[in-house]
């Protein structure tokens, strides 16, 4: 029996990820750039051994079925492969997440599943291969290997196509993400489903990869001079073109709800009175609030007026992946 056990944090999108070149090998059209975050993340144990009958999956204790767990059985099948075994595995997974948000936890999920299995199985995978495993389960989860601000380049091939961390002096020690939980949750379409849409169908689509490419280079370059205003600029506008390529498909498609374009809404009046704040959203209504940790108390203060304390929470930048206990016996 071989175990395997790591931690790894979810991270935000600054520049999205959105639309694939390559569907099977889960390879972007655009390079992206992220934050990882403290506040959520997620541990995962899993064991191969004889013992087993078949893959089983527990999520937070309870036993998940066939439809919840084929990303993992998937990814295992893939890892099975590369380490030329046949074993089936137990895979145990913790997501924390301070409130019942059903706040998207692939990123950690995966990096945390490629995590384990890279110590289970012995793979010896460095963190840069390990990012380019973890991205076959879910192209996000390739940047939660890393801490801080990550670059994900798209790459061309399975090897080529992973994530690496951006030098940036630990900036990233001195901003701060707060979430706000909106509760009018309309049915969300899943990121997977919802690029592959884009891709097929949106006439915005062409014009949504080259404007990535040039957001991507303007927020490299406001981490490297620590310019917040550029980055907080190019994160918010990068996010909306993101969300104007779902309006453009066919049918069209949106992920905000009455409460998202509330949250954007405050966040633009905050600016206006003098707060330093840009949003950003992903495939689901909650919007992120990207600001400097200095500010973050004041910034909290004034979304409270508008939202509940349990609709709103504050992360930090968040580490690198975390291999935990190592327990092989042969
Ligand atoms: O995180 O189909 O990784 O860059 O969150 O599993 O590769 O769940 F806003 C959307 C994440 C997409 C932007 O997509 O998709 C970002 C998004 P998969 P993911």
């Amino acid at each position: 029996m071989s175990n395997g056990k790591a931690k790894a944090y979810t991270n935000i999108a600054l520049i999205k990820y959105w639309g694939k070149q390559d569907e099977d090998l889960i390879i972007p059209s655009n390079s992206s750039l992220s934050l990882t975050l403290d506040a959520f993340y997620t541990i995962t144990n899993v064991s191969f051994s004889k013992n087993n009958q078949k893959d089983r999956f527990y999520l937070n204790k309870q036993l998940q079925n066939n439809q919840q767990s084929k990303k993992v059985y998937q990814f295992l099948d893939l890892v099975r492969k590369k380490a030329q075994t046949d074993l089936f595995a137990e895979v145990t997974s913790y997501n924390h997440v301070p409130t019942a948000a059903g706040l998207a936890s692939s990123a950690s999920g995966m990096a945390a599943l490629a995590g384990a299995c890279n110590e289970a199985l012995r793979l010896n995978l460095s963190n840069e291969e390990l990012s380019a495993l973890a991205r076959r389960g879910s192209g996000s989860a390739c940047r939660s290997i890393f801490g801080g601000f990550v670059e994900w380049e798209k790459g061309n091939s399975d090897s080529s196509s992973l994530a690496h961390q951006i030098e940036s002096n630990h900036w990233e020690d001195q901003l701060a993400m707060i979430f706000i939980l909106v509760n009018d949750r309309p049915k969300t379409i899943s990121s997977r489903l919802g690029m592959q849409q884009t891709v097929k169908t949106s006439s915005y689509f062409p014009i949504w990869v080259k404007e990535a490419e040039k957001d991507l280079i303007i927020a490299k370059n406001a981490i490297a001079y620590q310019d917040f205003e550029a980055l907080g600029k190019v994160s918010e506008a990068n996010a909306l073109k993101m969300h104007a390529t779902t309006l453009a498909c066919e049918p069209p498609f949106s992920y905000w709800s009455p409460d998202s374009l509330r949250a954007m809404d405050e966040v633009r009046t905050l600016r206006q009175q003098g707060f330093s704040c840009y949003f950003t959203m992903d495939a689901g209504p909650n919007v992120k609030v990207l600001c400097q940790k200095n500010d973050a108390p004041a910034i909290l203060q004034e979304l409270q007026k508008e939202f509940l304390p349990s609709q709103l929470i504050i992360a930090n930048a968040g580490p690198e992946i975390e291999f935990l206990e190592r327990n092989v016996s042969r």
